[in-house]
């Protein structure tokens, strides 16, 4: 019969584990490579953003050196590599954070010269946008799922605290 401290003990890491997979994340886009011409072409930023899962409330980081800058663009201006409708103010300093703020397919583009063209640009689907939706990789915890799950906790606890 589990210790009633084992008990509690389990049900903290279990309640840090669930706020884990919740919290917003903070990412650097393009990981290591920071923004910047990339090597190769704009597969870098597509593989990196592919390889993670956005949501609201996370925070990306353009982080460079040298000239660059940052316009969130249309997906028009996106493919075509215009930066001049930019969304937002177009941002020259970097670290330059931004918050994704809803479940919407976030364009972002350097409007230096030709970078764009090079490669220098990432698309970053979010939530259950539909990009986001066919890039999805496991399924997160659910709330109907939580909800189950911590009454099946609660009952537990409940034996336990009365035995
Ligand atoms: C994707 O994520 C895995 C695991 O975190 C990592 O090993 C791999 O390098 C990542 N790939 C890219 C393109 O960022
Ligand atoms: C930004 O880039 C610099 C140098 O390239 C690096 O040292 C630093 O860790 C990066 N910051 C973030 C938040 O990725
Ligand atoms: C942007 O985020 C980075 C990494 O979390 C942080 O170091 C930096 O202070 C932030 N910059 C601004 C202007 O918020
Ligand atoms: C975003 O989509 C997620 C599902 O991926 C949903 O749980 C959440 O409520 C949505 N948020 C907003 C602000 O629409
Ligand atoms: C995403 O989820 C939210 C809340 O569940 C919903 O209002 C919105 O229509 C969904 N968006 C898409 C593109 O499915
Ligand atoms: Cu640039």
């Amino acid at each position: 019969m589990a210790s009633k401290v084992g008990i509690v003990g389990w049900l903290v890491v279990v309640t840090a584990t669930i706020m884990g997979a919740t919290t917003a994340e903070t990412y650097t886009v393009g990981g290591s490579l920071g923004w910047k011409i990339p090597p190769g072409g704009a597969t870098a930023y597509t593989s990196w953003a592919a390889n993670e899962t956005f949501k609201v409330g996370d925070i990306l980081v353009f982080n460079w050196t040298g000239t660059h800058n940052v316009a969130r663009v249309s997906k028009a201006d996106f493919n075509n590599c215009i930066s001049s409708n930019a969304i937002d103010t177009i941002q020259g300093t970097s670290p330059y954070n931004i918050t994704l703020s809803s479940n919407d397919t976030y364009y972002f583009i350097c409007g230096v010269g030709p970078h764009c063209n090079l490669g220098q640009k990432v698309s970053i689907s979010v939530g259950n946008s539909s990009a986001a939706a066919s890039n999805a990789g496991p399924p997160r915890l659910t709330t109907a799922g939580a909800a189950a799950f911590w009454a099946v906790v609660v009952g537990l606890l409940a034996v336990s605290l009365s035995s």
